[in-house]
């Protein structure tokens, strides 16, 4: 980061957001044409009065190989794409983000493999996007990066375009340094991430892991949420801050948790809607009257847990402390990454756990799991929250879990118990839900009879504060932090804003 770059031709865009993936789906009609529809993620719902206030431009792929379009406007979002090509996509994205990053950040659940054609791939790709970014931002613009397929794009950027103010945001969870050293490529991402002024994480431990990765690797100095980062970079290690202080040459990022949410009052609403209630009613039917319906919504990944939670319902039917007369679990296990090997192993693993759940403890009138192994629209999704007496959130490491705070936000009957686990950042703010570690099967198996038999005031007390929680900070709140403090490092200490 030396500022000595000629920066690009600028764009006309004010705000720029860049992701891997567009808001945008290409879907294909039965007479072959092709339309774009707008993916209905609660980043996107944020996003957009920002966007339409400001000259709002959105950089991503559009999720297929080689698709080139011109941009185009959608909702006051201009779409502007980047090419990826098949060895791209098995590379950057099934390759080094998927199997490299993903495991390593959620503390190698899974071991991940370092294959150094996969980061030669990861930095050329992530070059095409901070290419775009730069040319799309128009003088001293603001530009959000999000998510971990992107770290090395604030480095980047800033080195195109000193003049913008950059933020960055990880969806995933940043690990603690003994797990982050493995990587070969550490000192790139580190200092690839502090191109940004600003740097979001789900949780005060990643920001604190992130700190100590700047600390241990670059040897910074950190003070608080602040990172102060020399403007001319001297070998790792040595020790010259004092002197680089007295200059005032360096420039500080600020590295902190913004927990992201979701667009509480949009699943409140649907949720009222008679349909859907209505809905609620006749999934109960269908199932046949269960007393307690469980419910475990979950991309089909080895992060969420979902081994453990069948293992502790599993052994709860064995020992005849729970019925399947009684009890029907309801497994939504969203298709993901199915291209990646350990993606393949994983669904073999969890049916054949299912098929042998349901084989044993079933009968013919009652199924004990009723496994859907695909995507539902986002009424079936809500009318599914609201039918479930127990939510079953079991992942091993979860950035924050979305589904958690979905859950809450739709039951405004105050009704419906979540079992959470420690692991999922929503932990930090979803504090009366039931607390889990899902490694500890007997305490998982105590907890989810706790959920099934807990009395009706308990559980309107604990989703009365829950609720508070999650409708007070929604994801427009989220937002509007981050980007009040990313506004407000605008004029501090980024070479094209000297201190
Ligand atoms: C990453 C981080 C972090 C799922 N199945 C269906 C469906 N979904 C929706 C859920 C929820 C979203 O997908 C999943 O979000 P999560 O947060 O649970 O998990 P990841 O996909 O792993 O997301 C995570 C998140 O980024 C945001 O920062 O919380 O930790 O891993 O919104 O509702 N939606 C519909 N049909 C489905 O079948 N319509």
């Amino acid at each position: 980061m030396n500022g000595t770059v000629t920066p690009t031709t600028s764009g006309t865009y004010d705000f720029v957001v860049v992701s891997n993936r567009l808001p945008v789906d290409r879907v294909f009609e039965p007479d072959g044409s092709a339309s774009w529809t707008r993916s209905p993620g609660g980043l996107v719902t944020a996003l957009e009065p920002v966007m339409r206030q400001n000259e709002g431009a959105w950089i991503g792929w559009g999720g297929q190989p080689d698709l080139e379009f011109e941009p185009f406007d959608s909702g006051g979002i201009r779409v502007i794409p980047v090419v990826l090509s098949d060895d791209d996509i098995g590379n950057y994205y099934e390759g080094f983000s998927n199997d490299t990053l993903w495991p390593l950040y959620h503390d190698v659940i899974a071991p991940p493999s370092f294959h150094r054609e996969w980061w030669d791939s990861y930095v050329e790709v992530n070059q095409r996007f901070a290419d775009a970014a730069a040319a799309a931002s128009a003088p001293g613009a603001v530009v959000w990066v999000q998510d971990y397929q992107l770290q090395l794009v604030p480095k980047l950027l800033r080195e195109l375009r000193p003049d913008l103010t950059i933020g960055f945001f990880n969806h995933i969870p940043f690990p603690p340094y003994g797990i982050y050293s493995q990587l070969p490529w550490r000192t790139q991402i580190v200092e690839g991430l502090l191109g940004a002024d600003v740097i979001g994480f789900q949780r005060v431990a990643d920001a604190s892991n992130f700190q100590r990765a700047v600390r241990r690797l670059k040897g910074y100095v950190t003070k608080g949420s602040q990172v102060e980062v020399p403007l001319i970079d001297r070998s790792p290690g040595v020790r010259v801050f004092g002197e680089i202080k007295r200059q005032g040459s360096f420039r500080t990022v600020v590295a902190r948790a913004f927990p992201i949410s979701i667009d509480a009052s949009s699943f409140e609403a649907l949720a009222r809607t008679p349909a859907i209630q209505e809905r609620a009613h006749q999934i109960r039917e269908e199932l046949g009257n269960p007393k307690t319906i469980m419910l475990g919504v979950d991309r089909l990944d080895y992060t969420k847990g979902i081994g453990h939670r069948l293992k502790a319902y599993g052994e709860l039917l064995a020992e005849g402390r729970l019925s399947s007369e009684d009890v029907t679990l309801v497994q939504v296990a969203n298709p993901s990454r199915e291209r990646v090997q350990a993606y393949m192993a994983l669904r073999d693993e969890i049916e054949l756990t299912v098929g042998r759940i349901n084989g044993d403890y079933g009968t013919i009138a009652h199924v004990p799991i009723s496994y859907q192994h695909h995507g539902f629209p986002r009424e079936e999704m809500v009318a599914l929250y609201l039918a479930a007496d127990v939510m079953l959130v079991t992942a091993l490491r979860d950035g924050m879990n979305l589904v958690a705070k979905e859950y809450v936000a739709c039951r405004f009957d105050e009704d419906g118990v979540l079992v959470l686990s420690e692991f999922a950042g929503a932990s930090d703010e979803l504090k009366r839900a039931l607390l889990i570690n899902p490694h500890d099967i007997d305490g998982l198996k105590e907890t989810i009879l706790q959920a099934v038999s807990m009395p009706k005031r308990d559980r309107a007390a604990r989703m009365r504060s829950l609720r508070k929680r999650v409708i007070e900070h929604d994801v427009s709140r989220w937002s509007a932090d981050f980007l009040k403090v990313l506004e407000s490092r605008a004029h501090h200490g980024s070479p094209g804003h000297p201190l």
